[in-house]
């Protein structure tokens, strides 16, 4: 494989290039993950669907070999008093990450099986994902927020260990001392 190169404007968050992948997440995707059923049901009240947030991914390989980076782009809003959120996982191989915020002010939640912290994410933070932690963004500001992140390419994804145990913590508009 040669190297090769991508391009990510800072100030916007939009990347380009050869091998990157886009992928939507909207609200009806998240449907599993959201508490305030009735929220969800009057926003997508004569609206189709509502996305949430995308995902560029470049995945030069599938093995240990390869990093894979992603840039997410989670806009603002609330279900409820519950602001949007990625669906958070965990790694299914205990392989670590690092996370870049690029714009925008959000949350970074990070758990394991004993606690849970919950960090700032704004532009020019870079937050050490170890390995074993499960991890969610929120959006807690008014603009769009992005932010980069990278992993080994064979770390694998597991959404239902989210799912089903649900997060440690929801971010509501009340919880103001957090942001
Ligand atoms: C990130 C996340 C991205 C979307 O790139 O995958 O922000 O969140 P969900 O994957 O939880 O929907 C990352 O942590 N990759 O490993
Ligand atoms: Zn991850």
């Amino acid at each position: 494989m040669d190297p090769f190169s991508l391009r990510l404007n800072l100030n916007s968050g939009d990347v380009k290039g050869n091998n990157l992948i886009v992928e939507s997440k909207t609200l009806f995707d998240l449907r599993y993950s959201i508490q305030n059923q009735k929220a969800l049901t009057k926003l997508l009240k004569n609206k189709k669907d509502i996305e949430v947030y995308t995902v560029s991914t470049c995945e030069p390989g599938h093995t240990a070999a390869h990093l894979t980076i992603h840039v997410t782009r989670l806009k603002p809003g609330k279900i409820g008093e519950e602001f949007f959120f990625t669906k958070g996982h965990i790694h299914k191989k205990p392989t670590a990450e690092w996370y870049l915020g690029i714009s925008g002010t959000g949350l970074l939640l990070l758990w394991n099986k004993n606690k849970h912290l919950v960090l700032p994410f704004s532009r020019g933070d870079l937050i050490y994902i170890p390995p074993g932690w499960a991890h969610r963004t929120i959006n807690v500001g008014d603009e769009d927020l992005v932010f980069l992140s990278c992993h080994r390419s064979d770390a694998g994804y597991d959404y239902d260990f989210v799912v089903e145990k649900g997060a440690p913590k929801r971010i509501l508009a009340s919880d103001k001392e957090l942001f």
